[in-house]
């Protein structure tokens, strides 16, 4: 691989056509060899089945068609938990754990989608615990899709009525995120997740790559960039369209 993209945070959903077309047309044309896809590429995720339905069957016919010329590697957020083996396997999509350290020209980088490190968001962090839990998925996952689809929009409606969205995510914890890169010896960190993108130096010796979410659906703040690594080192871009722009 000379290039790699890292992604996160898409939320694809079928109320956001521009969303899912940039995302379609940089899968299919951008000039990296492998694309990294680091949670919440789904809006809501509720199991494989999902497929049946218009919108989420052309999604994976994009990671098909775009899983047939480079590589995809893809980690589960907190909106897309469930993405399950056989989706993966299906699409030819590679599943990343999370975390998982990456080995590119020799630099050790740290992929994480975010939400565990966390570390404020209590409250979400026992929510986590309980959807993650293998008895919980098996039962959920027996459920109706129709049922789970309300379940999930149940949640969201309950989670909207308490808090706006600036005030939802709390930022990575510090001592954590240095923590984990230091117990596995990068000196890099990719995430997303929080929607604060940026670039920053957490402690000497250990820098983080916040990726940004996508919203080309937003008139106030459209938004999407990719963040590329090369052997030169990381560099943020915009999505790849048809017209090699
Ligand atoms: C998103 C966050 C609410 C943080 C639920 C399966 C389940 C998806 C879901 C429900 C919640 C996303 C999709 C939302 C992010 C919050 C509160 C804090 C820190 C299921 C798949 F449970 F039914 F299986 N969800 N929503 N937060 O309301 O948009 O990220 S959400
Ligand atoms: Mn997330």
């Amino acid at each position: 691989w000379r290039t790699i993209d890292f992604i996160s945070d898409i939320h694809l959903a079928p109320s956001l056509p521009r969303t899912a077309a940039a995302w379609r047309e940089h899968l299919l044309h951008t000039r990296a060899d492998a694309v990294f896809m680091l949670g919440d590429l789904f809006e809501a995720w509720v199991g494989d089945d999902m497929r049946s339905r218009p919108f989420e069957a052309e999604c994976a016919e994009v990671l098909a068609e775009a899983a047939s010329c480079r590589s995809l590697a893809f980690m589960a957020g907190n909106r897309d938990f469930l993405v399950g083996a056989r989706l993966l396997r299906e699409t030819g999509v590679m599943g990343l754990a999370d975390p998982t350290v990456l080995d590119a020209w020799g630099r050790r980088v740290l992929l994480t989608h975010g939400d565990a490190l966390c570390l404020d968001d209590r409250d979400y962090l026992a929510f986590r615990a309980t959807v993650r839990d293998e008895a919980w998925q098996r039962e959920f996952l027996a459920r109706p899709l129709d049922e789970r689809l309300l379940i999930a929009a149940d949640i969201r409606r309950r989670s909207e009525a308490r808090q706006d969205d600036a005030a939802r995510y709390a930022d990575v914890d510090t001592a954590a995120a240095v923590a984990w890169m230091h117990a596995v010896g990068t000196a890099e960190l990719v995430h997303g997740h929080t929607h604060r993108p940026g670039s920053e130096t957490l402690a000497p010796g250990y820098r983080r790559h916040v990726l940004t979410d996508w919203d080309l659906d937003d008139p106030r703040a459209p938004r999407a960039e990719v963040l590329r690594l090369t052997r030169d080192g990381f560099q943020r871009v915009p999505p790849a369209t048809a017209d090699g722009a």
